[in-house]
């Protein structure tokens, strides 16, 4: 498969985690976000959204949206099941997850950013505050669906899902923005036991073939 990707984009990062805990090789290719490609016409012929990821199957098809290629790895592809099999606790994971990915992340994005600063001219400090306000909201309520359950390694269990793979990029990017998340525990405390973990390692942005300091 062929993977497009860019070191530091968090969907794409989710992405890595996956193929790295399902054992999934991928020809990587990199689409360069600060240089702009993703508004290439060779990139939007794959996604037409201009968004990474995006994945091209053996078979030629072209799948884009992370949450939907980390399900589709998990019910064609062995290895480590990214969900659990109890349906409520896959509900669970799924929300978790959903959190991130639809709430948090889009506020977040390099487009959205661009936006504030370019169209609507606020100043570099408008946009940390909105950053702020975005990651932290969204984060403490990560620490909510935590605390509301009984402290695992992970946030769902033992093994990792759905839930560790939003939540990991999330905390980076948190880092990235100077969003403090050091009072909120147990975010702090999965994030650390995932950092422990290989799939989670190898995925990291400073370990990808493109990482640019
Ligand atoms: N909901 C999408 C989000 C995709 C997305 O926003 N990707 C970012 C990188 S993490 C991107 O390509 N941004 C480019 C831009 O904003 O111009 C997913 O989960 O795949």
């Amino acid at each position: 498969m062929e993977f497009y990707g860019y070191f530091r984009s968090s969907s794409s990062y989710r992405c890595r985690i996956a193929f790295n805990l399902k054992g999934v090789e991928y020809t990587f290719k990199q689409v360069h976000l600060k240089q702009g490609e993703q508004h290439s016409e060779a990139f939007k012929a794959l996604n037409p959204q201009g968004l990474l990821p995006a994945l091209v199957t053996d078979d030629g098809d072209v799948l884009i949206q992370s949450l939907a290629i980390l399900e589709w790895l998990d019910e064609t592809q062995t290895g480590m099941p990214l969900l659990s099999s109890d349906p409520l606790t896959r509900a669970q994971e799924r929300g978790f997850a959903q959190v991130i990915a639809c709430e948090i992340h889009p506020l977040q994005n390099l487009r959205v950013l661009k936006y504030l600063t370019g169209e609507l001219g606020l100043s570099e400090g408008q946009k940390d505050a909105w950053l702020h306000r975005w990651l932290r909201t969204g984060l403490e309520a990560c620490e909510g669906l935590l605390q509301a359950r009984s402290a695992t390694k992970f946030c769902y269990g033992d093994t990792p899902s759905l839930a560790d793979i939003c939540l990991v990029p999330q905390v980076f990017s948190a880092t990235r923005f100077n969003v403090d998340i050091s009072d909120l525990p147990r975010v702090s405390e999965v994030y650390e036991a995932c950092q422990k973990h290989p799939a989670f390692a190898k995925a990291a942005p400073q370990n990808q073939p493109d990482f640019e300091a």
